[in-house]
């Protein structure tokens, strides 16, 4: 098989090597693909011959907690379907927390698009999430902010200013002069995922910037929320061969443990911090705290501060919580087997 035909789908040598290479060789061997859309029957997904229909077996479900769209599987051919047989490890992979599911978002991505709209659905502290989210998982933040035509982009910018993020631009989807320098991106065979609320123009974006065709609809009046127009994760190719990843605009955010990603977000503290007096400092009373004095002196802005601490406990709760989980499964899977054992020696 022909893989310089992959290349342009985001292959590259770091999957190549995943591939027990020989069996390639043969015309029923094992054939790569690239994920598009996950649904609830069908997974569409895109190989050496174009897109092609997988089947998931019964081990990968359910596909969306195993399968994310941009990961790359093998699949091998009987009567006509092709089968997914092995995922391939991703290079990265952006995952959040919903309820008590972990829902897998995108994967082998080279940047995150963190999309927000100079209107009343603002807010920093989402934004900080997301860029938590992005170092977390080892992928490259891009934050743009969109709508500039319908309000003055000078007091949003401002306040991403305080954000530990140096790719920021100002567009608007109907001024092309705006998304121009977007193009710096977009090289073939990078995948770009978008992700933001309802309504912030992610879709109107793609389709802009990627000659996409994704819907789109007006926000609500009122509050400047969107309607949940995108309902799934779509991944698709434009003229220049870049994929992009348009994603429904997420409820809310939680992060699996995303620790190190938190303090990289809030490096400006994590800085501060090495200059206190105690290397455990919790940043509230003890003496010598660097945090503290500088909050006091007005270089930090205490409700960063309070962003940054409500950010860490809520992740100290999730991984409480997921450590729990784990326990509760482990637990039940000793009974069952307990359950088993005894039905054996009573037959
Ligand atoms: N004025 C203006 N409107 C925009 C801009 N970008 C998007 N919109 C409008 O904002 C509304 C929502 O845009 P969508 O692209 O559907 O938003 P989305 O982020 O994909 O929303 P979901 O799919 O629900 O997550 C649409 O009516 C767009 O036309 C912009 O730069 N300027
Ligand atoms: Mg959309
Ligand atoms: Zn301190």
């Amino acid at each position: 098989m022909n893989f310089s035909t992959l290349q342009p789908l985001g292959w590259s040598n770091y999957f190549l090597q995943q591939m027990a290479l020989a069996d390639t060789m043969t015309e029923d061997g094992p054939r790569p693909f690239r994920i598009m859309a996950i649904y609830r029957s069908r997974i569409d997904a895109i190989g050496e011959a174009g897109e092609q229909i997988l089947v998931c077996p019964e081990h990968f479900q359910p596909v969306r907690e195993h399968i994310a769209v941009g990961d790359w599987v093998l699949a091998v051919k009987r009567h006509e379907h092709f089968y997914i047989d092995k995922i391939l490890v991703a290079k990265n992979r952006i995952e959040r927390y919903s309820g008590h599911e972990c829902q897998l978002i995108a994967a082998n991505l080279d940047y995150l698009w963190i999309v927000t709209s100079a209107n009343e659905d603002f807010n920093l502290k989402r934004l900080q999430r997301y860029l938590a989210l992005a170092y977390e998982f080892s992928v490259e933040p891009v934050l743009i902010l969109t709508k500039t035509d319908l309000a003055d982009k000078a007091p949003y910018l401002r306040q991403v200013r305080s954000l530990s993020i140096s790719e920021v631009h100002a567009v608007c989807a109907h001024q092309a002069e705006t998304l121009a320098p977007l193009s710096a991106y977009c090289h073939p065979g990078n995948t770009i995922a978008l992700v933001g609320s309802s309504g912030v123009g992610k879709s109107t974006l793609v389709n802009a910037v990627a000659g996409g065709r994704q819907q789109t609809r007006e926000i609500r009046d009122g509050d400047g929320k969107g309607k949940h127009t995108t309902t799934s994760r779509q991944l698709f190719f434009n003229e220049q061969q870049v994929a992009f990843i348009d994603t429904p605009g997420m409820r809310e955010l939680q992060l699996p443990g995303a620790g190190s990603g938190i303090n990289q977000a809030f490096a400006d503290i994590q800085e501060l911090a090495l200059s206190c007096k105690f290397s455990d400092c919790r940043h509230g009373t003890e003496p010598g705290c660097a945090v503290q004095a500088a909050i006091l002196g007005g270089s930090l802005s205490e409700q960063h501060f309070a962003n940054y601490q409500k950010l860490l406990k809520e992740d100290a709760f999730l991984q409480r919580r997921d450590a729990g989980t784990y326990a509760i499964r482990q637990e039940q899977r000793a009974f069952a087997k307990e359950i088993s054992s005894h039905k054996k020696e009573k037959w």
